[in-house]
């Protein structure tokens, strides 16, 4: 039983930090993927929204250049004024140049003008309909960063309007400064990068990472990358803790819901509280007159699930979880209250025989649970019988003290499944006991073994001599029962007699004359 008891809590305990694990590695990863999907989504609207930003903000500017294409054909003179305000209200445009033949002939900036593009502006290609790059800066802006965007005019070959556009990041820069899951942005054109990584555009071939979403400008070779991590560490932390407490909180659940819930001792005292225990009387007949002269009481657990636990098991049970005195005081109340109905029965002087486990015997609180049970008793009508196997009397000296105390207070006392144990005729000299419960074992071999039977004799024959009154237990013929007359034995309990019953059982059984035990 206690090795049941050990392994069970090992069992508990390993199930606990099972459970645990198993949660910790799931709510863990559960919220990760969760933070991994947010993320995935948050990206996805950050690029969306800067091409949707970029495509409408170069799509305004081949607006306008397509506006200020006719104006290449006109003279210069006629026509910088509109050139000048047409710059002024484009957002971020440093200059328009109007070109002819290779050569910027006309300056929103500066006006007149004839200066070789090729001088001016090297990087661009006037030769292709449409270009776009990226300059460390122009003429009157060395300094800061240029898109430089060239549109031949769809008419004349040799025409065509020139623009150069702020590429200072700072409409992005403010863009990503809301959005703190991204790390940077690069835009690129022709091979040239600008991003936040640099103040300088710099060739794209050296960005460090690859981009985490990436997405091209409507109508012209430019792109725009997103960079950033996949996991923040941020997430990581946040998960790795949500798991370690999840996994913490369920481990502690469980072993709280095993331990509290389903261990067994707990079950002892809930059986107690929800009244699962009862108890059932097995009639003990004189042997010669057969008129019953007690009851041995034995306890019964219904539960609710495992149905009838027979008494073996729980009883070992209690005395492992240190439960057998509340269990016995759980039965005395039980016995106390069938009483009144078992004085109509029974006669009086009538003995209950009450089976005590050796560890209640050793209780402190034992005396003062008798003196309890004794005074919920109908005063001196019923003759208490502990009945004390021979294990119980490994402690010799507490023992005889305890048995002088137990008969001087009026309790008699049975020694029961005498023989089953080792050194029991020791036991019979040391103590002084009243009577001497004969194992079902002996009984049983009557008349089947042998004949005779000596051992059971031997028994009888010394009982008889040290005036001890004799009960056989389990008697279950009427040829055990008359082996048993024959050689003197006094009382007489069986299912022969009786099988253990119930106080109605007992009180229906009661004065039927097919019943072998009758009170009168
Ligand atoms: O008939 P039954 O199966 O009840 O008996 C099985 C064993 O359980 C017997 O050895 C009997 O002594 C023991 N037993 C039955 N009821 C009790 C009880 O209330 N207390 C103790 N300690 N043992 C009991
Ligand atoms: O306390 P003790 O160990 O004596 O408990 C008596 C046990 O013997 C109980 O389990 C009871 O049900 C059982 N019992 C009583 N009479 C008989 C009988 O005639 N035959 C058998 N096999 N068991 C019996
Ligand atoms: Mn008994």
């Amino acid at each position: 039983m206690f090795k049941r008891y050990f392994s069970l809590g090992r069992k508990i305990l390993f199930s606990s930090l099972l459970l645990g694990a198993v949660v910790a590695l799931l709510a863990g990863s559960v919220q990760m993927m969760i933070f991994h999907h947010k993320r995935a989504q948050q990206f996805d609207i950050i690029i969306h929204d800067l091409q949707k930003y970029l495509d409408n903000y170069f799509g305004e500017l081949l607006n306008t250049v397509d506006k200020l294409q006719p104006l290449t054909m006109s003279r210069c003179s006629d026509v910088s004024s509109e050139l000048t305000s047409r710059a002024a209200f484009s957002l971020n445009v440093r200059a328009f140049l109007l070109v002819e033949n290779g050569h910027a002939k006309c300056s929103s900036a500066t006006g007149e003008m004839n200066v070789p593009m090729k001088q001016l502006v090297p990087q661009v290609d006037v030769s292709k309909a449409l270009d776009l790059t990226i300059l460390p800066g122009t003429p009157m802006m060395p300094q800061r960063p240029a898109f430089a965007l060239w549109v031949r005019s769809p008419l004349l070959e040799n025409r065509g309007v020139f623009t150069s556009i702020n590429a200072s990041l700072m409409p992005w820069i403010l863009y990503s400064s809301r959005q703190n899951q991204f790390s940077g942005i690069a835009l690129i054109a022709n091979g040239t990068a600008i991003s936040t990584y640099s103040p300088k555009p710099q060739p794209a071939s050296l960005l460090k990472d690859t981009p985490i979403r990436t997405a091209k400008i409507n109508g012209l070779p430019l792109t725009v990358n997103v960079y950033g991590n996949t996991w923040a560490s941020e997430n990581t932390q946040f998960s790795l803790l949500m798991g370690v407490m999840c996994g913490l909180l369920s481990g502690l659940l469980c072993y709280y819901v095993l331990t509290v819930r389903l261990r067994p001792g707990k079950e002892i005292t809930s059986a107690i509280k929800r009244n699962q225990f009862y108890v059932v009387y097995q009639p003990v007949v004189g042997a010669e007159s057969m008129q019953i002269r007690g009851v041995e009481v034995l306890m019964r657990w219904k539960h609710p699930t495992a149905g009838e636990i027979p008494p073996d098991a729980f009883i070992n049970f209690a005395e492992a979880q240190q439960l057998i005195v509340p269990l016995t005081r759980h039965l005395f109340e039980l016995i106390a209250k069938d009483a009144p109905a078992l004085q109509n029965l029974l006669p009086p002087g009538a003995k209950l025989g009450i089976n005590i486990a050796p560890a209640h015997l050793m209780a402190e609180s034992f005396k003062q649970d008798l003196r309890d049970l004794s005074s919920m008793l109908p005063a001196n009508y019923f003759q208490l019988v502990l009945e004390i196997t021979e294990r119980d009397m490994l402690n010799q000296r507490q023992a005889v003290t305890l048995f002088e105390w137990l008969h001087h207070e009026g309790y008699e006392i049975a020694i029961d499944d005498f023989g089953t144990g080792h050194s029991a005729l020791i036991y019979l000299q040391r103590y002084s006991f009243d009577y001497l419960k004969i194992d079902r074992g002996f009984v049983n071999a009557i008349g089947t073994e042998t004949v005779t039977s000596p051992v059971l004799d031997a028994v009888l024959t010394l009982a008889r001599k040290m005036s001890l009154v004799t009960v056989a237990e389990g008697v279950e013929t009427q040829e055990q029962a008359n082996w048993l007359r024959q050689h003197g034995v006094n009382f007489l309990q069986g299912y022969w007699i009786s099988r253990p019953l119930t106080l109605e059982k007992l009180v229906e059984a009661h004065g039927k004359p097919e019943n072998y035990f009758t009170t009168t």
